[in-house]
């Protein structure tokens, strides 16, 4: 049990968007439907996610839902349409990919805290979380071919760099569902604890995660992703890079050159072998 403090950071619909010491925690809040999303849902993490990124005093963003039944089970198939997810203004919506990524490019380390089912698309949402805790009671699986629909990008590419190819195929065509220790054998979540451990764990790994390096996780992150990624994630590693550049002397000179209308002395500066 925890006796901790969250102060909410923002009122929504289908989230809950608390604080605790440099921890923002987005919580899924449809318990009745094992915390299944709609569009709503993912509009809502997509803009507390924004806020994790923009706000400096946020250093490790928590992924969890509400209860002690489910992470979450993927989209709300009652709202599943022709096209995707329908909300109230009546278009078809895929936009937990947005979700995902969110997720893999936001320059902190984000932690799955998996309470419950973790199913189909709400699977695939702790899959793209840089790190997973999971309370004994988890049970993890895709269900897609099952339920007519599948998730042929982070959810599965991705899940096969973590549990190898096989493993990936297994969970995907049979559709079965695997315990938190089965999980955890597979490399698919970092650490299994008792239910009532669960936050005090995670706020512990965010804890241990703030005592280091910022910029160094930043880097480490999106050299990881760059891995995986493509151009997307070069991308994202070299505007860490150019950012750092940016903070550089060497840089400065370019630009106030420009402005005081001369030449740059860029010979000033150190070529580090
Ligand atoms: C999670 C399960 C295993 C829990 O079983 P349990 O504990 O026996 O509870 P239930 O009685 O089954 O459920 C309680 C109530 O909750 C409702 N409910 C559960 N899950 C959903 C859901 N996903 N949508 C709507 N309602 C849900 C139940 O209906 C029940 O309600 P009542 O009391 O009225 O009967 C079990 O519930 C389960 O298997 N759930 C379904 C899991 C599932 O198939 N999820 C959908 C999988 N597909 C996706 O996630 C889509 C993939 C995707 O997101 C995506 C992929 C790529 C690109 C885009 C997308 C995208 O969609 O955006």
């Amino acid at each position: 049990m925890t006796n901790r403090e969250w102060t909410t950071i923002r009122e929504y619909e289908d989230i809950l968007f608390d604080f605790y010491n440099g921890i923002a925690r987005i919580t899924i809040n449809r318990p009745r439907y094992r915390n299944a999303f709609t569009p709503t849902t993912t509009g809502e993490m997509s803009d507390a996610l924004r806020i994790c990124r923009e706000e400096s005093d946020i250093s490790v963003v928590v992924i969890t839902g509400a209860g002690d039944k489910a992470f979450c089970s993927g989209g709300d198939q009652n709202v599943k349409g022709k096209g995707g997810y329908i909300d109230k203004d009546g278009i078809p919506r895929l936009s937990v990919l947005d979700v995902q990524k969110q997720i893999r490019s936001i320059p902190k380390p984000v932690i799955a805290m998996v309470n419950g089912y973790a199913i189909g698309g709400g699977h695939v949402l702790h899959v793209v979380c840089d790190l997973s805790i999971a309370s004994e009671n988890a049970i993890f699986g895709q269900t897609g071919p099952r339920v007519g629909s599948f998730d042929a990008g982070f959810g599965s590419s991705y899940l096969a760099r973590i549990v190898g190819q096989k493993k990936a195929r297994e969970i995907w065509f049979l559709c079965r569902q695997y315990n938190a220790q089965e999980a955890l054998e597979m490399g698919l979540v970092n650490k299994v604890v008792p239910f009532g451990q669960l936050e005090n764990e995670v706020v512990e790994w965010a804890e241990t995660m703030m005592q280091h390096s910022p910029l160094a996780l930043r880097m480490i992150k999106a050299g990881l992703n760059a891995e995986l990624d493509g151009q997307a994630g070069i991308q994202e590693l070299a505007g860490d890079a150019t950012m750092l550049y940016y903070l550089t002397d060497e840089a400065q000179e370019g630009k106030q050159a420009f402005l005081e209308k001369r030449k740059p002395n860029f010979k000033q500066f150190p070529k580090l072998p």
